[in-house]
């Protein structure tokens, strides 16, 4: 009889294991089903500049999609490669740096991969794809009536990557991209009629608006990113450290320029996170914030090496890495460290875990970093000022 029991226990344990598992197993696979969003789309080339500005426009990108309640087809990251192996640019899935599941904590997104693979053929098919311009970027086109798509480089490249062809092109004007603006974006383009919004650049200004900055929480590090940066830093740096970002290449003298012939004023670039959003009381915005010399190189690391004690220097860079220069500073007291990283990405990595930063004022590049450090309470200053302005953060 005991056995007989034992029996039946085991055999209910079995079937409850069985029911147990088909149903996990049912939620899983349709919670990874992809649903068509009735509320609609939005889709973008991150047409302009590198990593730095494509990051500041996504930012935008992902506000601009939440004010329309549309989900965002986030692309994939445009990469340069025209001096290495390929030869051409390169588009790398949104996945392969940060976590996509994380900016799901803020609103709706989908990888423009995922997109175009489980959802274009049947909701979004070839014939049905329509383009949306400002009626000024039309006037490029030959006929003036035409978005232009596809015209160059990297516009032609990314759409022909994600696979689309455009069938039609539907402008609109005297309309922008902020709040103000909801409204009429609602009703001149209801979801049901026009179910995704593809645009040629992003729905965004550059540099990223001041409200919007605090989204940065949600661009996360993928695994495998976060796993070589700590790996590095483990293997090369000793504890605390000071990263600094020498953003001194031709391309950045060239821009530097701007500023000292006065063509520009105090928002330059990506300016406005040190001399402050307000063009009324921004700080002045000096050549040595746009491009230090060694003199404030060297200046501004001794001050921050001492102050926070640190015992290493992580130097990325887009040049030159003065790391003779920076060594001989502390008499090999210090140790002086900069990699040339195939991907960018990792001197990002680096950089955001340092002790202290000390960023470049003008570069996007450095903007990211400095974001990022704000996001966990970590210390940041740039070359040519030691002490930056507070944002007025408008928490999202
Ligand atoms: O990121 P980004 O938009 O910043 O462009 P800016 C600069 C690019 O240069 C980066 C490389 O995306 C990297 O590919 N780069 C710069 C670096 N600094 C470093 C570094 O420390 N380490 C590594 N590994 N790579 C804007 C450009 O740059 O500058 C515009 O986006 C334009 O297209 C303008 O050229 C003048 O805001 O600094």
């Amino acid at each position: 009889m005991a056995d007989l029991q034992r029996a039946v226990n085991s055999l209910t344990c079995l079937v409850l294991f069985l029911l147990t598992s088909l149903s996990s197993l049912s939620s899983r696979s349709s919670a990874e089903e992809l649903q068509w969003d009735h509320n609609g789309y939005v889709l973008y080339c991150p047409c302009m500049g590198r990593f730095g500005n494509q990051a500041d426009h996504f930012l935008g990108s992902l506000a601009f999609a939440k004010m329309l309640n549309r989900t965002l087809a986030v692309p994939p990251w445009i990469v340069y490669r025209h001096h290495t192996p390929p030869y051409t640019n390169v588009h790398v899935p949104y996945s392969d740096f940060f976590k996509l599941e994380s900016l799901s904590a803020f609103h709706r997104v989908v990888s423009l991969e995922d997109f175009m693979e489980k959802l274009a053929d049947e909701h979004w098919p070839s014939g049905q794809r329509n383009a949306y311009c400002f009626e000024t970027a039309a006037l490029r086109s030959p006929d003036k009536k035409s978005c232009p798509m596809k015209d160059g480089n990297p516009f032609g490249p990314f759409w022909d990557h994600i696979g689309v062809e455009f069938d039609r092109s539907v402008l609109f004007g005297g309309i922008s991209f902020s709040p103000y603006h909801q409204p009429q974006w609602m009703k001149r383009f209801p979801p049901s009629d026009h179910p995704v919004l593809a645009l040629p650049g992003a729905p965004a200004q550059f540099p990223v608006l001041e409200e919007h900055v605090g989204l940065q929480r949600f661009v996360v590090w993928a695994d495998s990113m976060a796993g070589e940066g700590e790996r590095l830093i483990a293997d090369l740096l000793t504890r605390p450290y000071v990263g600094i970002h020498l953003r001194i290449g031709i391309d950045w003298q060239n821009a530097c320029r701007l500023l000292d012939r006065g063509e520009v004023g105090p928002h330059f670039m990506a300016s406005p996170q040190c001399v402050g959003y307000n063009r009324q009381t921004a700080l002045p915005l000096t050549s040595t914030m746009c491009l230090p010399d060694l003199t404030e190189i060297r200046r501004a690391v001794r001050l921050w090496v001492k102050k926070t004690s640190a015992r290493s220097v992580y130097i990325a860079t887009d040049s030159e890495s003065h790391s003779r220069d920076i060594e001989t500073l502390f008499r090999g007291k210090v140790k002086v460290v900069s990699l040339q990283p195939d991907s960018a990405q990792l001197d990002l990595y680096i950089l955001g875990q340092a002790d202290h930063f000390i960023g470049n004022c003008v570069s996007s590049f450095s903007a990211f970093v400095k974001r990022e450090r704000d996001v966990h309470g970590l210390s940041s200053s740039f070359f040519g000022m030691d002490k930056p302005g507070k944002l007025s953060h408008v928490e999202l």
